[in-house]
């Protein structure tokens, strides 16, 4: 039964900020809700109005210089190399374009010292919700956006007939017009620059009783008992070289396709369709009385220091929830700001940052039972495959596909905005989602016509990438990547210089290793391409290793264990083998375990995790290192200290990639599964005492459901999908059984071993 009660958002004002008001989405559409009484402000987005447009970026005079960049890196003269690396490897131009809103719907009414008022956003049924009273009359505003019928949809209703009066119009800060194209239909058309994207919106009002009728660039309703608004958007983006599409055609057919549709159908499509993703899991760490308050006093006391359960599990049914209305199949994935964004020139261009931010996006559409939300990524990465081959040919001689830093949705896979943009592990990067796709589904078609493709390409990239050091490095004769550099983090030099660029930072040994390994084990799946496994084992056998260093025990970022300028830096990418890839573990690498506890322990005592996605990436860390209340102690501080009234991650500014990045970690607390076992409550922490979870996934095709009383496990119900055998870690004892009949077990020091059939469940009580 999913707790209904603790799944809402909800003030007792209206939004001021932008990070006050209320996202609702399908992936396509997203529109954020003011809630305010007179003037209501609801602020659009349509995921493909980018900026920019289709161009080649390669920089021809990249290739005749990575040999000399390499040698200099070699030779220590990283001052030299930086500057030739800057001269010849950098995109042309260096710079991407901004994902822009689309515009803002403005709704006037007459409407005074409104009483009674609520404004709140259901996340059980993807609705944003505005009621108060006007003199004796109720009003209630819904907002939500339909993935069935592909609109967003305002209804407006009051409790007494004829009621109902109101002007409308649209508006956008540049590049577009507003007009009335009949009494009843409000149509906004632009176009970004002179030949970049067009796109439209058109509002289309429905009145029962009273009268619509237009005046120039508004529409005015009057003496309506109600009233609905469907506003349909569209571009001619159709694909990265293609910008051909028909906004106009594409808005009218939205709309006609509900023109013999009542409002309650849609809204009950809306409702099903959207609960068929939403209510798969369950989440209850313990309810206070703080569910009875307002969601902004909530996390005050929250940044007061008291402890909210409830806050937490809304937390992250709302990263869910965000999640769904953002990245649904057939879509764009969620951008740095999902699809929610105000601003013509968005922070970083709300783009796809493929150095932590694009990937932690999708921490959590496996275990948190999403899988369909993870597809966007694959399809995208599939437009990136051409343009990435082209770059691989033009910048490094290589073939394969390969990304940097950054990307838009026009193709972008050249080095972008500095020198630290030359680090061309991003698409490896992204190859790990594929093979953890897999792993948590069993899907094998996908594995053959779309991931294993995917990464095949990507680690053919690396292995003509990748270069042996010469003698007189620490890695002699060793592979290692050169030019590289720990995404955004500087080190000093013994000389007492500072550079960012070097050979074989460590983030890139363990991407590697990451993903020929997971290569390796999909040609297994598959049972094709010994040859190209047999140069992918060789070339991991020669790969540089992870070094500890002598001098502080800590795991070193660098090839050398160089000081760092900036110890608290938020990036902590050397740690990426302990988190999202599984190469470090406690129990199998237990010293690369303890190196890495001491890098991060190094890092936060100098101040890390200062923006909301690395204070989300310290909570995904502790739990991984089983330290429950360190996770929760970073869990709360991303609370109180990176978390907007809306409950929006903040980087400062707002950036999503910090609320999906929080609730990976609240499920890593409850739940693990990368290292080749099931770990029930890995990383529990003490205000979590009693509590449930239904319908988190683990590797190998397992549902899981699980309670717990007094820090124990009572019990887990494992539902297997694949009829894969079955290993799970519990301190709890339990026995298993499956339809009331005892299990045949193996059992050692926690870890408890047995065969599943497809589709039973097994429950350990
Ligand atoms: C990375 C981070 C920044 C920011 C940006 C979008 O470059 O270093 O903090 O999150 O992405």
């Amino acid at each position: 039964m999913t707790n209904t009660d603790n799944l809402t958002l909800w003030y007792q004002k209206p939004a001021e900020a932008w990070t006050d008001a209320l996202p609702v989405g399908n992936g396509r559409l997203g529109a954020m809700v003011f809630g305010a009484v007179e003037r209501e402000r609801i602020q659009l987005n349509e995921e493909t109005l980018w900026d920019g447009g289709p161009r080649d970026t390669n920089n021809p005079k990249a290739l005749e210089a990575l040999p000399k960049v390499q040698q200099l890196l070699f030779d220590d003269k990283n001052e030299e190399a930086t500057q030739l690396a800057g001269e010849t490897m950098l995109g042309v131009p260096e710079r991407i374009k901004s994902y822009q809103s689309l515009g803002d719907l403005f709704l006037e009414f007459t409407h005074k010292e409104a009483t009674q008022y609520r404004r709140e956003l259901d996340l059980n049924t993807g609705i944003a919700k505005t009621i108060y009273r006007c003199g004796d009359v109720n009003f209630t505003r819904e907002v939500f956006v339909t993935a069935v019928d592909d609109l967003i949809v305002i209804r407006i209703e009051a409790d007494a007939l004829g009621q109902i009066a109101f002007d409308m119009t649209m508006t956008r800060e540049q590049d577009a017009a507003v007009e009335a194209i009949a009494a009843n239909i409000l149509r906004l058309d632009g176009q970004c620059g002179d030949a970049g994207v067009r796109f439209s919106a058109y509002l289309q009002v429905n009145v029962e009783g009273g009268n619509v009728k237009s005046t120039g660039e508004s529409l005015s309703v009057s003496g309506a008992d109600a009233v609905t608004l469907f506003l349909s958007a569209a571009t001619s983006y159709v694909n990265q070289t293609d910008m051909s599409g028909n906004p106009h055609a594409l808005c009218e057919d939205y709309l006609t396709g509900i023109d013999t549709k009542s409002y309650a159908a849609i809204r009950a499509d809306h409702i099903a369709e959207h609960q068929y993703f939403f209510q798969r899991v369950d989440l209850n760490l313990g309810a206070t009385d703080a569910e009875n308050l307002p969601t902004n006093e909530r996390l005050e006391a929250v940044k007061a220091g008291a402890s909210d359960p409830g806050l937490v599990a809304l937390y992250f049914q709302y990263g869910r929830y965000l999640l769904i209305g953002s990245s649904r199949p057939g879509c764009l994935p969620a951008n740095l700001q999902g699809i929610w964004n105000e601003h013509m020139n968005a922070p970083w261009n709300s783009d796809f940052h493929t150095n932590i931010n694009l990937q932690m996006n999708y921490w959590i559409p496996e275990i948190c039972n999403l899988p369909e939300c993870h597809t966007p990524l694959f399809d995208y990465m599939d437009t990136l495959v051409e343009p990435g081959n082209r770059t691989a040919k033009i910048h490094y001689g290589a073939d394969g596909w390969v990304v940097h830093h950054l990307s838009d949705v026009w193709g972008f896979t050249t080095p972008a905005d500095g020198i630290w943009g030359i680090s061309p592990v991003g698409a490896a990067w992204l190859c790990e989602h594929v093979w953890e796709h897999y792993l948590f589904g069993g899907d094998k078609d996908f594995l053959i016509e779309q991931g294993y493709p995917l990464m095949k390409g990507a680690a053919r990239f690396m292995l003509d990438f990748l270069i042996e050091a010469p003698e007189g490095t620490p890695f002699a004769g060793k592979l290692v990547t050169n030019p590289s550099h720990s995404p955004e983090n500087s080190f000093l030099k013994p000389d007492g210089t500072r550079s960012l660029f070097t050979y074989a930072a460590t983030i890139d040994l363990e991407i590697i290793h990451e993903l020929f390994s997971n290569c390796i084990a999909c040609i297994d799946v598959l049972g094709e391409d010994a040859e190209f496994r047999a140069e992918l084992v060789s070339a991991l056998e020669r790969l540089a290793p992870l070094q500890i260093s002598e001098k502080t025990g800590r795991l070193q970022e660098w090839v050398f264990d160089y000081d760092e300028p900036e110890p608290g830096h938020r990036h902590m990418s050397h740690m990426y083998g302990l988190h999202p890839s599984s190469q470090i573990t406690l129990r199998g690498t237990p010293e690369l375990a303890a190196a890495a506890k001491k890098s991060l322990e190094y890092r936060l005592a100098h101040g890390g995790g200062h923006t909301g996605w690395s204070r989300a990436w310290l909570v995904n860390f502790w739990a991984r290192l089983e330290d429950a209340e360190e996770a929760y102690t970073h869990l709360q501080a991303l609370l109180a200290k990176c978390t907007l009234t809306n409950l929006f991650d903040t980087h400062p500014p707002f950036q999503i990639d910090g609320n999906f990045g929080g609730v990976s970690g609240i499920a890593e607390m409850l739940l693990q599964s990368h290292a080749g076992e099931i770990h029930l409550l890995p990383a529990l922490p003490e205000v979590w005492n009693t509590g449930h979870v239904k319908g988190l996934r683990a590797r190998g095709g397992f549902e899981v459901d699980m309670a717990w009383e007094n820090g124990q496990l009572t019990e887990a119900r494992l539902h297997s999908t694949l009829g894969n055998d079955c290993t799970v870690r519990t301190t709890a004892a339990v026995a298993v059984t499956c339809e009331g009949q005892s299990v045949d077990t193996a059992q050692s020091d926690s870890v408890i071993t047995f065969g599943t059939k497809a589709e039973n469940t097994y429950i350990l009580a």
